[in-house]
């Protein structure tokens, strides 16, 4: 079926199986219906002025018959939509946890073996994962199309779900949930990755993938990290406020911060901003970017700092 996210995930089928039974058992009703609505309309429709309309009264095994099919079809769907539901909602025991923190406008993933990532999740295929969310600030919601499943996420209590992903690739996470100005750039992806590939991947050092990027020179690198670690949620590098100061023209400037003091952004300033955001507020925004100490590793940092310069 092309016409519906492709299936990949243990879940994502047997989702589909439910959704496509229901709609079958519609379909079928709804022509059954029309169909009989039709022919009597056209079969008993008035043919003279003064014809007279039959006076018809209730048929009990006709009543009996549409009362009780119905029904038997309702439970049926009730039992086997709440078997999958049931699936859905247990976790096996040998799931693995993930912890996933949604905040406006990004996702954090934290990993059972110490590791982090920033709009990037990784698993292995194969292998059940569970996740544990919580948000930052507002309600979220974590949506995977490709492998069914979705969950509201809320600030002050955890809430999960989980899946076995089952086919290598990169797949698609949106926030689904309204969550102000930045919603539509909440987005991750999710890299499923071999066995072979996932053992590599954990044992690697660092906080990303190090391997694929550090042949980029560091502006281009900077270039991929403002996209996809959530910069641009905020951030513009056309000169307009987005929810922060815009990038462009941002290396060499003169700002002010909200005391009143001056400062001048070169290098350690830049960093000191991306690592302890909250330190030192500019002037006229509001104390609202997450830092991205543990998140973003030296040389990542430097290539942001890289990137902003070519943003005159
Ligand atoms: C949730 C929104 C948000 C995200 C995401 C965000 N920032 Fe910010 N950023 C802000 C706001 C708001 C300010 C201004 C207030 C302050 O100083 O903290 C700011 C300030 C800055 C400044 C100082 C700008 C100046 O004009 O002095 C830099 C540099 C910066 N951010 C870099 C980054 C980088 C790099 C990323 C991505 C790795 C990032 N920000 C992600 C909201 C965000
Ligand atoms: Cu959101």
């Amino acid at each position: 079926m092309t016409w519906i996210p492709e299936a990949a995930s243990n879940l994502a089928g047997k989702v589909d199986g439910v959704i496509l039974v229901i709609t079958l058992i519609s379909i079928f009703f709804f022509v059954l219906i029309s169909a009989v609505l039709i022919y009597f309309a056209v079969k008993y429709r008035r043919r003279r002025d003064d014809e007279e309309t039959p006076y018809i009264t209730g048929s009990e095994p006709l009543e009996i018959i549409w009362t009780v099919i119905p029904s038997i079809l309702l439970i049926l769907l009730f039992v086997y939509g709440f078997v999958v539901y049931k699936e859905m909602r247990t976790p096996p025991k040998d799931a693995v946890d993930i912890t996933v923190t949604g905040k406006q406008w990004l996702w954090t993933f934290d990993y059972y073996n110490g590791k982090k990532t920033l709009n990037e999740l990784y698993v292995r295929q194969n292998r059940p994962v569970r996740m544990i969310m919580r948000a930052d600030d507002v309600l979220h919601s974590f949506f995977i199309p490709q492998f069914r499943v979705k969950q509201d996420i809320l600030p002050g209590r955890y809430t999960q779900l989980w899946f076995t992903p089952t086919k290598v690739g990169t797949y698609d996470l949106f926030c689904a949930e309204y969550c102000g100005t930045g919603h539509s750039q909440m987005l991750a992806k999710v890299i499923v990755l071999s066995p072979e590939a996932y053992d590599i991947w954990e044992k690697g050092i660092g906080v990303d993938e190090g391997a694929n990027v550090a042949s980029l020179p560091p502006a281009e690198l900077g270039a991929k990290i403002y996209k996809e670690k959530g910069c641009n949620a905020c951030h513009s590098i056309d000169g307009s406020v987005v929810i922060g100061p815009s990038f462009k023209g941002l290396y060499g400037k003169t700002g002010v911060f909200e005391d009143g003091s001056s400062y001048t952004a070169d290098e350690n300033y830049i960093m000191k901003s991306i690592l302890e955001p909250q330190e030192e507020i500019v002037e006229g925004f509001q104390p609202v970017m997450p830092s991205f100490k543990g998140i973003l590793s030296d040389d990542e940092v430097t290539a942001v700092i890289a990137y902003i310069k070519t943003l005159k």
